[in-house]
């Protein structure tokens, strides 16, 4: 067996800015500035990476100035003086000795998934485990300035194929709101929403208000660190919770089937530390008749690419954020851009690794740093 032996690593930031600005019930975001790294190992074989880190700390700790430094100053040299036999060993060692500052783990552990894809000559979502050839999509809607903007918005997302609307909702924007785009869509059309931590349990009557409209799930109402206040809510509620932020790993995911804190299960492998602890959640759950789904964080088609092989396995029941290159981007940073048929988008199977090409005269022109460690 070929074994992992990272000779260098590219760190980059590219700024991009979003068609169209996205903002949610903690932030708002107009442009990205996205780290993207390169690995690069002895045999001169190369993998592109994602850090999905954002520009402030509002939906998780790390941002992209403080992944920079974890992987600049300890995650990086901890990797490119070691020889590994596989990404599962790359996620243990850095999981051991670092702790959190898992969006900036998830960067290396993901490459690493890749240039072994690459090594055995496989997609990597055949190395993953993929069991389908097109996985479904949902659209995430950022909130709206009005209720007529979002309407139209949504009509325009469900008449593009989303197979599921998900909205961004916080306290005074949420049920007049949820109300009006289920009467637009009316009763078929898979409606979620998701309020990023916004609300408390003083707000468990208000929130039950939302059992009216027949939604997939209610993401993330409370604090992230409240897995007890979650299963009190949960109890109170015919929705079911959905927890993302709250999930950094296989023990959460235990906690919350043991408290009964939440139904669903909101997969990011930048969030939970790579791709090796994102497999770990998707059979616990599969083990509790826990459905899950993949999250998006406005990646580039590079981080889509991951996501999107991920999402491939079994258990990813529920349509994920996976939307098309054109939703978030002018112009995508890979060829081909990631396209959507009729809600679906196509997983590559048989293109060894990632299944993309980086567009690296597109990166070049957007890069506004570089650091190389190890060269
Ligand atoms: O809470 O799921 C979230 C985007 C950035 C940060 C947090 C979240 C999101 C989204 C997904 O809702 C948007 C997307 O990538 O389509
Ligand atoms: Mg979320």
């Amino acid at each position: 067996m070929a074994k992992l032996d990272v000779k260098e690593i590219v760190l980059r930031e590219i700024r991009m800015p979003l068609r169209e600005a996205f903002a949610t019930s903690s932030g708002r975001e107009e442009a990205r500035r996205i780290l993207l790294l390169q690995l690069i190992d002895a045999q001169g074989r190369e993998s592109w990476s994602e850090c999905v880190a954002m520009t402030r700390p509002d939906y998780w700790p790390e941002t992209v100035d403080t992944a920079w430094l974890a992987l600049r100053a300890w995650i990086a040299p901890l990797v490119l003086h070691r020889t590994f036999a596989a990404p599962q060993e790359v996620h243990l060692f850095l999981q051991a000795v670092i702790r959190g500052h898992n969006m900036a783990k998830a960067a290396v552990e993901m490459a690493t998934w890749d240039l072994t894809a690459q090594q055995q000559q496989v997609s990597l979502a055949r190395l993953l485990g993929a069991v389908r050839e097109k996985v479904a999509t949902g659209v995430a809607m950022g909130i709206q300035p009005d209720t007529t903007t979002l309407v139209q918005k949504v009509r325009e997302a469900r008449d593009l194929g989303y197979r599921r609307i998900k909205l961004k909702v916080k306290p005074g924007t949420d049920i007049e709101a949820v109300a009006a785009v289920r009467e637009a869509l009316g009763p078929d059309t898979p409606l979620s929403v998701d309020a990023n931590c916004a609300y408390t349990l003083a707000d468990t009557e208000h929130l039950t208000k939302l059992d009216a409209f027949d939604l997939l799930m209610l993401e993330q109402p409370l604090a992230w660190n409240d897995l007890t206040r979650h299963a009190e809510l949960q109890k109170a509620l015919k929705t079911p919770i959905c927890l993302d932020e709250s999930i950094s790993g296989v023990s959460e995911v235990e906690a919350m089937v043991t408290l009964q804190s939440a139904r669903i299960v909101n997969i990011k492998p930048g969030r939970v530390g790579g791709l090796t602890p994102s497999l770990a959640i998707h059979d616990t759950c599969l083990a509790h008749a826990i459905p899950v789904w993949c999250g998006g964080m406005l990646e580039t088609g590079i981080g889509r690419a991951y996501n999107v092989a991920l999402a491939s396995l079994p258990n990813f029941k529920l349509p994920g954020d996976l939307s098309p290159s054109a939703r978030y981007w002018e112009r995508d940073i890979v060829s081909p851009e990631w396209t959507m048929t009729d809600g679906l988008v196509t997983v590559p199977l048989d293109r060894p690794g990632l299944g993309v090409t980086v567009d690296r005269d597109r990166i070049d022109d957007l890069t506004v740093r570089v650091e190389r460690v190890g060269a």
